[in-house]
Parts: structure tokens; C-alpha cells; sequence
């Protein structure tokens, strides 16, 4: 059955797109969005513009439907620059999942990284998906989420950002790992999750 363009979808999910200052947010929102990307990157400020020429000062906000519609996702993306950590608090709000983006390459954000990231999901206790960035290994991606303090459960994705079927590894499979959650907790989300996996199979 194919849904009408302007069908609302059965199920939407939120989910929070965070990590440290350029590690590749912005980038994963706009690989996959299905809808234009709402960016508020403005010139960067201080020591980190001899990194990056701009940076995310409030959010960004895409959107990326899978089934047919049926499943939408909401993808918020948090600032990377420490003087902007306080949206992350107003994003954070009704969660389904974090998708945690690390740059591989950027071991100097490592530990700062892993402490927000536990504190982050202590506070939500949401299902998580590391995103390693720059990183074709999926063992070094698993080590580095792991040496950020990732549970065993939780899933390490090696991606490019840039690239958006790569992008769309990572966010389904932090949908996975909602439809995971709620098959659990008894929320009868069978149809949902096996008419995603056909399509993400075709595909
Ligand atoms: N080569 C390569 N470059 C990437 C990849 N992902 C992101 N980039 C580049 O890395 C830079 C940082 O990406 P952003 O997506 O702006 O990072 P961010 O995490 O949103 O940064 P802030 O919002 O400033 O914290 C950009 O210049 C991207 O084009 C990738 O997979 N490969
Ligand atoms: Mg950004």
C-alpha cells in the first residue's frame, strides 16, 4: 500500500544529534534530511575558527521518513561550542534516542566527549548510537565508543557524514534501537519494524 503525500506518518521519533564541536552533527542532518535543514550556523568565534569556519549556535532540525511515511524521524542537532551546551538542555526534552558523532580523528575530544555523553544518558536513559565519524573500521569504531564508556548494548556505527547512505546507517539504526526499547517495554511496534527492515533491505 502506498501512503498519500500528506498521510500524517503512524509513528514519529525524536531524536538528539550531539557530540563535541565539529565532529560532524550539522553534517549528518543535512546528508540524510528528507525536508530543507534548518541550520543557525554563524562565523565561528575564538581559538576553534582555525578549525572550522562556522559552527551551530542554536540547533538544526531535519527530518527523515522511512516505510513510506509511516515511520518519521525528527532529527535536532545540538551546538558543538561550549558557550552553546545550554540548548542542548532545551533540545533534549522527549528524546526517543541520542546519536552521540565523534570525529575519529579528533582523540583530543575524546574524554571530554565520553563524560557529556554518560551524563547526557544518565539524565535521559534513552537508547544510544555512537556515530564515529570519519571511520571506515567498525572495530575502531566499537573500541573508540567503548573507551568513551558505552555499554556492551550500545551500538558504534563507523560512518562519513558526508555521505548521505552512511548518514542513514546511523539513524536507523538508532531507530532500531527505539523499536528495540519499546518491543520491550510490550509496545506492539512489530508491523512498524518489519515493514522498515524490507525497506531498508530494498534499498
Ligand atoms: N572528509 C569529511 N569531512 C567531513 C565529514 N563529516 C563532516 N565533515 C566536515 O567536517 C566539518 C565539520 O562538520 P559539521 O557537520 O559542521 O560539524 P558539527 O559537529 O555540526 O560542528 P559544530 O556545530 O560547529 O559543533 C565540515 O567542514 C564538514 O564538511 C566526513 O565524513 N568526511
Ligand atoms: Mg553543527
Amino acid at each position: 500500500m502506498t501512503r498519500s503525500d500528506d498521510a500524517p506518518a503512524e509513528h514519529v521519533f525524536k531524536l538528539l544529534v550531539t557530540g563535541p564541536f565539529a565532529a560532524g552533527k550539522t553534517s549528518l542532518i543535512q546528508a540524510v534530511s528528507d525536508t530543507p535543514v534548518v541550520e543557525t550556523d554563524v562565523d565561528t568565534s575564538g581559538d576553534e575558527a582555525s578549525v572550522k569556519s562556522s559552527t551551530t549556535v542554536a540547533m538544526d532540525f531535519g527530518t527523515y521518513a522511512i516505510d513510506d511515511g509511516g515511520v518519521r524521524l525528527l532529527l535536532f542537532g545540538t551546538p558543538g561550542q561550549r558557550r552553546f551546551w545550554f540548548m542542548t538542555d532545551i533540545l533534549k526534552g522527549d528524546v526517543d534516542a541520542v546519536i552521540y558523532v565523534i570525529d575519529a580523528d579528533a582523540s583530543h575530544t575524546h574524554t571530554e566527549a565520553g563524560e557529556a555523553m554518560r551524563a547526557l544518558l544518565r539524565d535521559l536513559r534513552v537508547p544510544l548510537v555512537v556515530a564515529v565519524n570519519r571511520c571506515d573500521d567498525p572495530a575502531m569504531a566499537v573500541l573508540l565508543a567503548r573507551q568513551l564508556g558505552t555499554l556492551a548494548s550500545e551500538m558504534a556505527v563507523p560512518c562519513q557524514l558526508i555521505h548521505r547512505e552512511s548518514g542513514r546507517e546511523v539513524v536507523v539504526e538508532a531507530l532500531l534501537a527505539v523499536l528495540d526499547r519499546l518491543e520491550r517495554q510490550g509496545v506492539d511496534m512489530l508491523d512498524p519494524v518489519s515493514r522498515m527492515l524490507q525497506t531498508a533491505g530494498a534499498t
